[in-house]
């Protein structure tokens, strides 16, 4: 693979919060080619982002469900170490957590009002990435939120994260055996990984999987 991602070029942009602000963005990107990074709180989103992205780009958090913005962050690719000034900026969004019970009613209403603009408005060239921990799969706050999600029809990756802390065969074993079962129940999913943010197995993988997804969106753009 010649292209990778030019850690060096991740930017942090917006903390959104305020809905007219994220509105007024979205309709000013309506063909930004991007990810969003979805799932529970302290699964390891900001982790996997941190790993794909470059060190510390995203706040990795001690306490659950802190982030309560949706960051809006920009990349660019590299080709044998060379920064692609001939390829748009790409972005990546990191979307606070789902299912996160200890946040107050208002906190929680203005999360579905962000999360449903994000989701109505958003360029249709973006991967929706749905984190998971691997030593918890497919938990309730999951299965209602691939319930909703299923109805907007974006590609969608899933990751297993945190498998290092399955330390057991047999735990790597049973979650190795869950993966027809899941690719079942998860139809629209198009790839599932096995991940540790912390020691980096799976990342490049997910890397490789991800060039690959923005490659093909510029082509269908460039063919519109
Ligand atoms: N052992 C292990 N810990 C992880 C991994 N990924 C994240 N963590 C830890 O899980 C906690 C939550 O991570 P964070 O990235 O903030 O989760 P987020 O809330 O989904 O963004 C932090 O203490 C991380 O250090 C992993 O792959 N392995
Ligand atoms: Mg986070």
């Amino acid at each position: 693979m010649a292209y990778e991602i030019a850690r060096d070029t991740s930017t942090f942009k917006y903390g959104m919060s305020n809905p007219a602000q994220l509105e007024e963005w979205l309709k000013d990107h309506p063909n930004a080619i991007g990810l969003g990074f979805l799932g529970r709180s302290n699964v390891g989103k900001s982790s996997t982002i941190n790993a794909l992205f470059g060190n510390k780009i995203a706040k990795i958090s001690k306490t659950p469900g802190r982030t309560r913005e949706i960051n809006i962050f920009t990349f660019r690719l590299k080709d044998d170490g060379k920064i692609c000034e001939d390829l748009p900026e790409f972005y990546f969004y990191d979307l606070p957590g789902y299912g996160h019970a200890v946040v107050s009613k208002e906190m929680s209403k203005n999360w579905e009002v962000l999360i449903d603009l994000f989701f109505r408005g958003i360029s249709l060239h973006t991967l929706m990435i749905n984190i998971q921990d691997a030593r918890h799969p497919n938990q309730k706050a999951d299965q209602d939120f691939h319930q909703y999600l299923r109805a907007y029809n974006y590609e969608t990756f899933l990751l297993f994260n945190k498998i290092d802390k399955l330390k057991k065969q047999k735990e790597r074993a049973a979650l190795n055996n869950l993966k027809p079962i899941l690719s079942k129940e998860f139809k629209w999913v198009k790839q599932i990984y096995f991940t540790s943010a912390e020691k980096k197995d799976g990342i490049d993988q997910v890397e490789g999987a991800i060039i690959s997804y923005l490659l093909r969106q510029l082509d269908l753009i460039q063919s519109m």
